[in-house]
């Protein structure tokens, strides 16, 4: 009845994408602590596991107008006063938008535009959230479960990492006695 060319499950309530062509990676604080304020002079591991993304690019990934779809499971936890996040990234062609649609915990998404100026809007189960494919985006969790967001965007957006890396965002999200808060990245 049903014909099945692309084999994949998502199980909306664990987040997890079941496949025969599931891709997974995944970042370690060791990789990214040049990217916290006091990511140098944390204590914690370089082996700290940040967050794992499982993604899958059905069909013929190069050709225009393919999509991928992926599910990121980013841990709880701070380094110093600042949450738990992922690198971040522009996309490299900047007319490619992206959805991330979060599936469980609770966050923020940073978003900033090549100008630096950065806002941020609320990850929580139900919002839809809809990235300009101009605006560098990064998911923080500023709760104590995982947030699981799934996201699809174009085969061919790339990504630009280095301008990230080189400059960082705007805002930074850190707990301040005991409430979260939006601070100036120099703060
Ligand atoms: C997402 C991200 C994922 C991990 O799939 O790639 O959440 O974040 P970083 O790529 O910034 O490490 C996405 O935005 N894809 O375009
Ligand atoms: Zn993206």
């Amino acid at each position: 009845m049903f014909s099945a060319p692309f084999a994949a499950t998502f199980d909306w309530s664990s987040g997890v994408l079941r496949g025969d062509t599931v891709h997974r990676s995944s970042k370690t604080l060791g990789q990214m602590r040049g990217l916290f304020r006091h990511g140098a002079t944390s204590a914690l591991p370089d082996d700290t596991l940040l967050y794992s993304v499982q993604w899958v690019a059905p069909g013929t990934p190069q050709a225009a107008g393919a999509l991928l779809f992926g599910c990121t499971h980013l841990e709880p936890g701070r380094v110093g006063d600042e949450y738990f996040m992922t690198h971040g990234h522009f996309h490299a062609l900047s007319s490619r938008a992206e959805f991330y649609l979060p599936v469980s915990g609770s966050g923020v998404l940073l978003l900033m535009t090549r100008g630096g100026e950065t806002w941020a809007e609320e990850m929580l189960p139900g919002k839809v959230l809809h990235i300009d494919g101009a605006h560098a985006h990064r998911a923080v969790n500023t709760g104590a479960e995982p947030l699981v967001f799934w996201a699809c965007w174009p085969a061919d957006a790339g990504y630009d990492y280095a301008t990230i890396a080189e400059r960082g965002f705007g805002l930074r999200v850190v707990e301040h006695k005991g409430r979260t808060v939006l601070a100036d990245q120099q703060q």
